[in-house]
């Protein structure tokens, strides 16, 4: 059977739900043109007026936004309400520049509430769940995010956070979580101490989903821990700009539903700025419908995805985003070839004696790039042997040039050698930036 949330806002007919964002997007404008002199700003540079905004096709004529307006606006030069009304404060890392400042609104943080409630609603958690948050709780939004909305949606929290993995794997046998959500490297780091530990995910615990997102990963390492550990694996988007974690995939798994009423998309191409078409590869763009303490318009998030308006089995008829495959400045240009670390990963895991955990590394040698994959093999494969070694990498390479176009060195490491990561993974050192 198919549950909602909101039956009637996740059903609406999409003439219905475009005339419900069209007066929303009215709105918007006006409201931050009044309240924010950044947007009253940026709105006059461009020569735009609110009243110029009557239809979601208007919504061209406004300028975009960045992660450098928020940088450059440092703390809280966005925002539309004074401090007093903001309810909390989230902080971006700022590993590269300024960190950026989130506040939320009491009504804010109910949106979010409900996204997530939606959300977990589709996946079939609720009432009788247990879900165990281990994404980080603090300035990130990964913790209290799905805290918060696993609260609304009826379930049981165990606050876990991140780390700790030994005494996390006790409390899920102990208290029979349901559901985890955490990082898709976290799982895996998790599935990797559980088997030293003779825990079995599938036998020993009662965990039937993951929510797994806040970083790229692959449909491939969606079927290897689906197959490994018997549980159903979700994707779940956000950004910290947003709110957080917000919205995954329904029961079906095929693409992300945003919900219409709270956001507003387009795909656009990178370089000239220009939207492209349903379907189209591009970058997305969101302008927030809902939010009260930092809307965000026309917001070039810079993730590379599609989006999808067909309709989806479950009834829904809220848009859905297809898999991210991360930021366009994730993506290397090696010899004039552009690859995703997504994409490296997608190869890598279609090859059953390669492990999970591999390491990009870039370099200039000679004025020519080159690309290294380190990788480790998984214990079944597991061979001491020169000969073995060396068929693996050349089979790894052979693979990975078939796809990318491009030809890498492939490097076999000892297991455990690559850093594994509860939060966050690196997957990449690029040595040219150095
Ligand atoms: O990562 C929010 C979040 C927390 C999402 C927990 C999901 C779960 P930021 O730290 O601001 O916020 O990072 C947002 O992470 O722009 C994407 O590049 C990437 N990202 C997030 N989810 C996915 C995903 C949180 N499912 C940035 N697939 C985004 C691919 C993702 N990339």
């Amino acid at each position: 059977m198919i549950e909602y949330w909101n039956p009637l806002m996740e059903r609406m007919p999409v003439d219905e739900l475009e005339k419900m964002q069209e007066n929303k997007l009215k709105n918007l404008v006006n409201y931050v043109y009044q309240h924010s002199d950044f947007y009253k700003k940026r709105f006059d540079e461009a020569g735009v007026k609110p009243e110029d905004i009557q239809t979601l096709d208007d919504l061209k004529k406004l300028p975009f936004t960045y992660k450098s307006d928020l940088r450059d606006t440092y703390p809280t030069g966005m925002f539309c309400v004074p401090n007093e009304q903001l309810t909390r404060f989230h902080v971006s890392s700022g590993t590269t520049g300024k960190p950026t400042v989130v506040g939320y609104t009491k009504n804010d943080i109910h949106a979010w509430n409900t996204s997530l409630a939606r959300a977990l609603t589709s996946i079939g958690l609720g009432r009788g769940d247990i879900i165990q948050v281990s994404y980080g709780y603090g300035l990130f939004t990964g913790g209290l995010g799905l805290h918060y909305g696993a609260e609304e949606v009826g379930s049981t929290v165990l606050p876990t956070s991140s780390g700790n993995t030994e005494k996390q794997l006790d409390l899920m046998q102990d208290l029979g979580s349901t559901a985890i959500a955490c990082t898709p490297s976290y799982f895996l780091f998790m599935s990797e101490v559980a088997n030293q530990n003779g825990i079995s995910i599938q036998n020993d615990t009662k965990l039937k989903a993951g929510i797994f997102g806040a970083e790229p990963w692959s449909e491939e390492m969606r079927s290897r821990i689906e197959e490994a550990t018997g549980i159903k694996a979700y994707d779940i988007y956000g950004t910290s700009e947003l709110s957080g974690p917000l919205c995954t995939e329904c029961q079906f798994q095929e693409g992300i539903h945003i919900w219409a009423d709270m956001f507003l998309l387009e795909v656009i191409d990178p370089e000239t700025g220009e939207q492209l078409g349903d379907g189209e590869r591009g970058e997305l763009v969101i302008t927030t419908l809902a939010k009260e303490a930092l809307p965000l318009i026309r917001y070039r998030i810079g993730d590379i995805t599609i989006i999808n308006k067909e309709p989806c089995k479950c009834g829904r008829t809220h848009p859905r985003i297809m898999r991210v495959l991360g930021r366009a400045d994730d993506m290397l240009i090696v010899r004039g070839i552009n690859v995703f670390p997504g994409q490296v990963e997608s190869v890598l895991m279609t090859i059953p004696e390669v492990g999970e955990h591999f390491m990009i590394i870039v370099d200039r040698v000679n004025e020519l790039d080159t690309m290294t994959i380190q990788i480790e093999m998984t214990d079944e494969a597991f061979s001491d042997k020169v000969n073995d070694i060396i068929g693996l990498e050349k089979k790894v390479q052979a693979a990975l040039k078939n796809v990318l176009n491009l030809a890498v060195k492939v490097e076999l490491v000892e297991k455990g050698t690559i850093p594994r990561s509860m939060g966050k993974a690196k997957k990449v050192i690029d040595n040219r930036k150095l």
